[in-house]
């Protein structure tokens, strides 16, 4: 049994300040100058992403849920019972925790790359669930998404090598990549899940086209929560590579790209701006964005497409009444 013990925690990478990051500085020196959305989640950031999903604006959250409320219990029809359910961008853990009773894992392996959040709210799950065993992973699995020899170990020590796993990966973060990308990472689940046992797949949230004012709404709202979240990323940003970002300076913009099917977050220069590190500057023109996020939304026809070319059977989907939010189960 598993009882009254700590949550195991395996950190496969975490950025660090002081580190190099070769990738953060090629992005602000083009033109024009972007930034991985992967840099919105220090410990502050993680936060305001979980204020930004209780925001009357933004819809995805609350219509996930009521996607999963309605339609649970058939999906887990499909989803296997005893499964080692991976969560890939667990954040707080919450949507896992609530699908424990519908599911019923043999183990929980949250992923994610603000490993000092996870610590803290899988120490918090675990306390609650004190005989399911639990492995946090932090790691940044939007560049490479596979079970470490460690993360192996620790299911094989535990007989769980052979259970079915699941990959949970709900919130339509997925629509965070570039199409190219998304295909990657689901090419890198899909190898995840054949790896275990019989029966497991893949339980994703995707966000849907829908009208433009609903979209624009969601990514700029009433409360400036999301242009803090963005302006956020700055502070980030200073600390990781001792750079002068002025956050203030810096002005939120969010805006759909219909022909791209994306919304798009910029943060604007308001004034010259002129940004130092060691090593390197970069001066922005008074109005010239720097591009922070994309989200893309998919219409499920194309996503159930890239599920297959990913290597994954026919998907099965499930929706809200105004088919805004789409869940798909696709197994391996
Ligand atoms: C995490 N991800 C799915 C969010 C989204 O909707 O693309 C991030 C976010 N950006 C602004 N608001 C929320």
């Amino acid at each position: 049994r598993y009882i009254d013990q700590a949550p195991q925690f395996v950190q496969l990478h975490q950025p660090r300040p002081g580190a190099s990051h070769p990738e953060l500085v090629a992005g602000l020196m083009q033109t024009p100058a972007g930034i991985s959305p992967k840099f919105f989640y220090d410990a502050l950031g993680s936060r305001l992403f979980d204020a930004i999903t209780e925001l009357p604006e933004y819809y995805p959250t609350r219509t996930e849920a009521a996607v999963f409320a309605q339609h649970g219990a058939g999906m887990a029809r499909h989803v296997p019972e005893g499964a080692v359910l991976l969560d890939l961008g667990a954040g707080s853990c919450a949507k896992a925790a609530r699908l424990f009773p519908v599911l019923r894992p043999s183990a929980y392996v949250p992923v994610d790359i603000s490993v000092d959040y996870l610590r803290d709210t899988l120490a918090a799950l675990q306390q609650r669930h004190p005989d399911l065993p639990m492995l946090g992973l932090g790691m940044d699995f939007s560049t490479l998404f596979a079970l470490g020899a460690d993360a192996n170990a620790w299911l094989a020590g535990r007989a769980l090598s052979q259970q079915p796993r699941v990959v949970f990966y709900p919130g339509s973060s997925i629509g965070n990549f570039l199409p190219d990308q998304a295909l990657a990472l689901l090419c890198q689940a899909h190898a995840v899940c054949e790896a275990g046992g019989a029966g497991g797949g893949l339980l994703i949230g995707v966000d849907r086209v829908k009208p433009r004012d609903v979209l624009e709404r969601a990514y700029d709202d009433e409360l400036g929560v999301t242009a803090a979240f963005n302006r956020n990323l700055l502070r980030h940003v200073n600390r990781l590579l001792n750079a002068d970002f002025a956050p203030a300076a810096w002005q939120h913009v969010a805006l759909f790209n219909a022909d791209e099917s994306r919304i798009e977050m910029h943060l604007q220069a308001m004034g010259t701006q002129t940004v130092r590190w060691p090593g390197g500057e970069r001066t922005f023109a008074d109005g010239e964005r720097l591009h922070t996020e994309n989200s893309y939304k998919w219409q499920p026809q194309d996503f159930a497409m890239l599920l297959r070319e990913a290597g994954f059977g026919a998907p099965k989907h499930w929706t809200d009444a105004n088919g805004w939010f789409s869940v798909f189960w696709a197994p391996v």
